[in-house]
């Protein structure tokens, strides 16, 4: 089966295995995981920042980083199809209390002039307009690497108004490469930025928060109240710390593969790829002009050994990652073709 849903679903490697076998263990709510407090470190020097914090997931920790930045009512402004706002369950208003304000975003950029106008003067009628949520690369938008320049420029923008920026980096280290910048510059201007080791990194789980130290105090006592303060965390640790430390450079071999299965599906009959130009390891396509909906692409190519991503009813991502080598890019795209050209002979489910 080839295997192109997401990046999360690449599995740990032989080192990463050693590594989680051998980790000297404490207990990590008590503070004394010493390979938990190894990999917080190595993450906040590698990004410029005071602190960091180890937490379970993604979603746990934009939230711990909404719930710290923010009380009930505050406003939080998001990108259209923002992860945040579309893909965690609701929880910055279910959990947080937040008012979230989609702003209009272009390829996953938000419009600098939409963000300006949706200010609001000090005025007791109004929530306070307290946090601008980025995310680099933008998932929903395609994997998009948003240029530093531009997130510069909303950072400041928020800065002016006395808003803070919280950057959601699952994927910070594909930013990174594709626009040939630092994780280190992406992250500068942002109160807290989080970074996932789950992805296409290859650790089982987690990711990190960082922030000031004083941020990174406060956020302890949300991620202790979402049930996430992990006690041996360190057998965790020990994986997303063989991930930081050998997994990122290879993460441009998923864009030279993404690109090249573009490539190939471009002239599919039916298909129109969402973004021409894929820029980081993610595609999206448009299947509307197949006649299927995108459940009956998804089960038609699975029976046919290829697993692909549904976010819409004709929307279907495709995702490279480190199991997938140029033999399986070749392979998907014989069975998309069989799937597009012939949707009769795969057999239907
Ligand atoms: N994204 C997953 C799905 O939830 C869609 C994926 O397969 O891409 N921020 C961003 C930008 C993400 O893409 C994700 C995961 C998260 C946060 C949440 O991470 P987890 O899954 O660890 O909670």
């Amino acid at each position: 089966m080839i295997d192109l849903r997401s990046d999360t679903i690449t599995k740990p490697t032989p080192e990463m295995y050693e590594a989680m076998v051998s980790a000297p263990l404490g207990d990590d709510v008590f503070g004394d995981d010493p390979t938990v407090q190894r990999l917080e470190q190595a993450c906040a020097t590698r990004l410029g920042k005071e602190a960091a914090m180890f937490v379970p997931s993604g979603t746990m920790a934009n939230l711990v980083c909404i719930l710290t930045h923010c009380r009930p009512g505050d406003e939080v402004f998001v990108s259209e199809g923002a992860h945040i706002y579309e893909f965690e369950s609701g929880a910055l208003s279910a959990v947080g209390g937040v008012i979230p304000r989609v702003l209009p975003s272009k390829d996953g950029a938000i419009e600098p002039a939409g963000f300006e106008a949706a200010m609001r003067p000090a005025n007791m009628h109004f929530p306070r307009s307290r946090l601008l949520c980025l995310e680099n690369t933008h998932n929903n938008a395609g994997g998009v690497a948003i240029p530093l320049e531009h997130q510069k420029r909303l950072c400041v923008l928020a800065q002016d108004q006395g808003i803070l920026v919280h950057l959601d980096g699952a994927r910070i280290w594909n930013a990174a490469i594709a626009l040939g910048v630092s994780a280190r510059d992406l992250a500068a201007d942002a109160d807290s930025v989080s970074f996932c080791f789950s992805k296409g990194l290859s650790a089982p789980v987690g990711s990190v928060v960082l922030g000031t130290e004083d941020f990174i105090n406060q956020a302890r006592r949300k991620r202790k109240m979402l049930g996430g303060g992990m006690r041996q965390a360190g057998v965790l640790a020990a994986a997303a710390q063989v991930a930081l430390d050998t997994m990122i450079d290879r993460l441009a071999d998923d864009h030279r593969r993404a690109a090249m299965l573009a490539e190939r599906l471009v002239d599919l009959k039916g298909i129109l790829l969402i973004r021409n130009g894929v820029q980081t390891n993610m595609i999206f396509m448009d299947i509307s002009g197949t006649g299927m909906i995108s459940r009956e692409f998804a089960d038609r190519c699975k029976r046919l050994g290829l697993l692909v991503n549904t976010p819409g009813r004709y929307r279907i991502r495709l995702v490279t990652n480190r199991h997938i080598d140029d033999h399986a890019v070749e392979e998907a795209t014989q069975i998309l073709r069989k799937v597009v050209t012939s949707p009769a002979d795969s057999p239907a489910p």
